[in-house]
C-alpha cells in the first residue's frame, strides 16, 4: 500500500469512527429514552415523523425503546415494523391496544399506501391483532427504567395512554399505571389538541380516552397543537429523492400524487422533533392547563403553575419545513 492510499484509508476510517461521536457531542447528553405511540395509517405524517425519529437515532440523540400502535387496524403494526426494519432496527418492541373500544382506521387515499408498503417490503411483520398488549409493553419498559427518564411521544389516539393510567399492579410492577408514569416518565409530548381552544382529530376520535389520559396525566405535557404543524408543509423533497425502495419516499409519492401537491402538514414531526431535541430553538412555549371535554374538544388556560405547555411559533414555517424535511430524507446508515 502506498502512502497516499494509507493516508486515504486512515482518513476514511477516522471519518467513519468519528461520525457518531461527533454527533454524540452534538447531543451533549445521553440519548433521549423514547417510546413512540402512533396511529400510522389514517394520515402519513407519522411516516415522516418515524423517519425523523430514526435519523435522530442514527446520530445517537435518541434511543427508541418501543414503537406502539394506538390504532386497531391490522396494518398499523406492519407499517411500523417496515419503517423500523428499513432503518435497521427491526427488533424495536411493538404493541397494540387490547381494550374494548378505541379506533380502527386506515388511509382514505385511493391508493392504499399501507397495503402497498406491506406488499412491496417483504419484511416479516406482525399484524396488529397479534402484537403484544401496548399497556404491557409500557409497564415492562417503565418498570425497568430509571426514575423520570422516559419521554413518551404520542402522535395518534390517546387510547393506550388512557389504558396505561388505568392499569393495575402486575408481574412487572406493584405500582398502578398512574403511579408508574409519575415515577418513571420525564414528560409526555403530545400531538394533540388545538389552541387556544378547538377540537383535534387525535383527541376526538377516541374522546373518552383523550379526556381521561390528558386530564389525569401525572407529569408535565408539551402539546404540539393542530395549529403548529398545520402550516409546516413537507414531503415534496422526499418524493424527489434519488433513492430506490424507500418506504418513506413511496408513502409520500403515493399520497402527494393524489392531493397535498405542495406537501403534507407536519403535525406529527413537530412532536417527535420536540420530544428528542427540545422545543428550542424551533418553538417558544406557553405554560398553563389544557382541559379535554367529553366531546374531545379542549380549552386552554394560561397560568404560571400549570403542568402543561403549548408550543408557540418562533421560527417561520418555511425554515421549519426545511429542517424537518432534512431529517425525513435521512437514509439508513447501512444501506
Ligand atoms: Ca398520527
Amino acid at each position: 500500500m502506498n502512502n497516499f492510499k494509507f493516508i486515504l484509508l486512515t482518513v476514511c476510517l477516522l471519518a467513519g469512527f468519528t461520525a457518531c461521536t461527533n454527533q454524540e457531542k452534538e447531543a451533549k447528553t445521553t440519548p433521549v429514552q423514547l417510546i413512540l405511540d402512533t396511529d400510522i395509517g389514517p394520515d402519513f405524517d407519522d411516516v415522516g415523523a418515524m423517519a425523523l425519529m430514526h435519523a435522530l437515532a442514527d446520530s445517537c440523540q435518541v434511543e427508541i425503546l418501543a414503537t406502539l400502535s394506538s390504532n386497531h387496524h391490522e396494518l398499523v403494526v406492519p407499517v411500523i415494523q417496515i419503517l423500523n426494519s428499513y432503518f435497521g432496527r427491526p427488533d424495536i418492541p411493538v404493541g397494540a391496544p387490547k381494550s374494548e373500544g378505541g379506533v380502527t382506521l386506515t388511509s382514505d387515499h385511493q391508493v392504499k399506501w399501507p397495503e402497498f408498503l406491506v406488499q412491496k417490503y417483504q419484511y416479516p411483520v406482525t399484524y396488529t391483532n397479534d402484537a403484544p398488549d401496548a399497556v404491557e409493553v409500557y409497564r415492562k419498559l417503565l418498570s425497568e427504567a430509571e426514575d423520570k427518564s422516559v419521554t413518551i411521544c404520542t402522535i395518534g389516539f390517546l387510547t393506550n395512554l388512557c389504558d396505561l393510567l388505568k392499569s393495575e399492579a402486575d408481574e412487572y410492577s406493584s405500582l398502578s399505571g398512574k403511579e408508574l408514569v409519575r415515577k418513571k416518565v420525564k414528560h409526555l409530548v403530545a400531538m394533540a389538541g388545538r389552541f387556544p381552544a378547538g377540537r383535534e382529530y387525535n383527541v376526538y376520535k377516541d374522546a373518552s380516552s383523550g379526556e381521561f389520559a390528558i386530564n389525569e396525566w401525572p407529569t408535565e405535557i408539551i402539546f404540539s397543537g393542530w395549529e403548529i404543524g398545520n402550516k409546516i408543509l413537507t414531503g415534496k423533497q422526499c418524493v424527489e429523492m434519488v433513492v430506490k425502495d424507500s418506504p418513506v419516499k413511496d408513502a409520500y409519492s403515493l399520497c402527494l400524487n393524489e392531493r397535498d401537491f405542495e406537501g403534507r402538514m407536519s403535525w406529527d414531526q413537530t412532536a417527535v422533533l420536540v420530544a428528542v431535541k427540545g422545543y428550542k430553538p424551533y418553538f417558544n412555549i406557553e405554560q398553563g392547563t389544557c382541559t379535554i371535554l367529553s366531546d374531545g374538544s379542549n380549552t386552554w388556560k394560561s397560568s404560571e403553575n400549570g403542568s402543561h405547555f403549548i408550543l408557540k411559533d418562533n421560527m417561520n414555517a418555511e425554515t421549519l419545513s426545511k429542517i424537518i424535511e432534512h431529517y425525513m430524507m435521512h437514509q439508513p446508515l447501512n444501506k
